[in-house]
């Protein structure tokens, strides 16, 4: 059994649920973190020293932090084929594609766009740097795009952890009230996520208790 630590509205415990979820494998989860508290114990402390969530504990293992990681660790243990392959050269497509979306398009997404947007007070925003945050994250969403013309997944043919780290941002950057650049094959590449059972019920899911009038103190 696996016991996960951190609220659903987190985006890196949302890309690790989709995870789980698409591997079926059984857990329990605690909300932690943002309006739930509890990073700030001890005992939070020893499972996580940077006090931030997700945390992931297989069994008696000790436990996980770092999302990246995590995703690999359940990857190589529990997933099969194409998700993971075991041939070097096809696990390294796909972890980079992996490393790009979490540096290229998670981080330039979370605090530049989505906190700008939906977590700031309307009469607070800041349009001028959401428009070059938006200039700048749309440039590397112009690189999936050419990659998704080619194929139906991110690293290959076939649906592989890169799509969890790259698609898990893409329900909120097409839920934000913003203007968007047109992005085809990405569009249609977000369609049959959507088809996904387990990115519908761990990623597709309201953010509401993040915005100003119901957030409790400033986190991720
Ligand atoms: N590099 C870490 C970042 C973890 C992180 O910043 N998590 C955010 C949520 S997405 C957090 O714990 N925020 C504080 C909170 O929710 O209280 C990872 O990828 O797991």
């Amino acid at each position: 059994m696996l016991t996960v630590w951190g609220r659903k509205t987190s985006s890196n415990v949302q890309a690790l649920m989709w995870c789980i979820g698409e591997l079926e494998l059984p857990y329990k989860r605690h909300d932690i973190g943002h309006r739930y508290g509890g990073t700030n114990t001890d005992e939070f402390y020893r499972l996580n020293p940077n006090r931030t969530v997700p945390v992931l504990q297989d069994g008696c293992n000790p436990p996980l932090w770092e999302t990246g990681a995590i995703l690999r660790y359940l990857a190589k243990r529990y997933a099969k084929g194409d998700f993971w392959p075991d041939n070097l050269l096809a696990r390294t497509e796909v972890d980079r594609w992996m490393e790009w979306s979490k540096l290229n398009v998670a981080l330039a997404f979370t605090a530049p766009i989505f906190w700008r947007v939906a977590r700031t007070p309307e009469e607070l925003h800041d349009v001028g740097a959401i428009r070059v945050a938006l200039e700048k994250f749309e440039d590397n969403l112009m690189i999936a795009e050419k990659i998704l013309a080619s194929r139906d997944y991110l690293a290959s043919e076939y649906f592989s952890l890169a799509d969890i780290q790259f698609g898990h941002v893409l329900y909120r950057y097409y839920d934000i009230d913003i203007k968007r650049k047109s992005f085809p094959y990405i569009e249609a590449y977000y369609k049959r996520l959507l088809n996904r059972p387990a990115y519908c019920e761990h990623v597709v899911i309201s953010y509401d208790e993040l915005r100003p009038n119901n957030a409790h103190r400033d986190s991720i």
